[in-house]
């Protein structure tokens, strides 16, 4: 058996935990950002507030803004990504980062999206695989970003596909995965069951308020999960320092 990476890099504390996701730039374009959220340096202090147990960044951004010896956060550097210019039917999403690279930057573990589904999905099976192995050999965590996604999938939360996509994140060797949120705590009770003792990260998602955010963290951590990997619902919030502190006070309570 091997062992808790994600715990012993501190991306969880006790079980549980918040990743701050910043690669909306890349996936999205800069759309997702305001004068204050396109500077990273915003993020790194959000990041650094003490309510997080990780940040998720490319390469490039992590080069420029993250200084590994002195930012206590976890590093999460995401291996591949694509732009929303191409809205194909069947996605895939290149590697564009290496294993040494992010180790190179202070990773303390690899992010890599393979959405299940998708006629590409063989590919992004085959990158992840080797991306497992090199990074668990240097010791690195591994993250699945496990989006069901493309023209087979007929709804990306229901429960059987989630459960589909977090299984195979499990049986990838993932150390966590990051995975949409089903609706409601029994369905998704299901979806953590299926990873097993990989850990569940659930995606934030658009924008949404303030109270069905908390609600819905009650919600994710009675289904097993261990927190968020989260963005815009944070660093778009009108204060991401208070939002951050009260996701905590959640999560992280005895
Ligand atoms: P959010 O919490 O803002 O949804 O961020 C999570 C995330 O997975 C990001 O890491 C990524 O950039 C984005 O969502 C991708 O969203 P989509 O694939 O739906 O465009």
């Amino acid at each position: 058996m091997t062992d808790d990476l994600i715990e012993t890099y501190g991306l969880t504390q006790k079980g549980r935990g918040i990743l701050l996701a910043y690669d909306h730039g890349f996936e999205h374009g800069p759309v997702d950002f305001d004068e204050e959220t396109i500077d990273p340096n915003f993020i790194m202090e959000i990041a650094t507030s003490g309510y997080f147990t990780g940040v998720v960044f490319q390469k490039g951004i992590a080069e420029k803004y993250y200084q590994p010896h002195l930012n206590k956060i976890p590093l999460v550097v995401k291996l591949n990504g694509k732009t929303s210019f191409h809205q194909d039917e069947e996605p895939y999403s290149p590697q564009i980062c290496s294993v040494d690279e992010a180790l190179a930057l202070g990773a303390k573990a690899v992010g890599y999206t393979i959405y299940v589904g998708s006629e590409k999905e063989a590919l992004m099976m085959k990158e992840f695989s080797q991306i497992e192995e090199e990074a668990h050999n240097k010791q690195l965590a591994v993250i699945g970003w496990m989006y069901p996604r493309g023209a087979h999938v007929k709804d990306d939360t229901d429960r059987d596909i989630l459960a589909y996509a977090a299984r195979l994140g499990l049986e990838l060797g993932a150390d966590a995965i990051k995975i949409k949120y089903s609706g409601d705590i029994d369905s998704f009770s299901w979806v953590v069951k299926a990873a097993g003792r990989a850990k569940v990260f659930v995606v934030g998602g658009n924008m949404t308020s303030e109270a069905k955010l908390l609600n819905l963290t009650h919600d994710i951590l009675a289904a097993g999960a261990c927190g968020w990997a989260i963005g815009r619902n944070v660093w778009q919030a009108k204060n991401p320092f208070s939002i951050a502190k009260q996701l905590a006070d959640i999560i992280y309570q005895p």
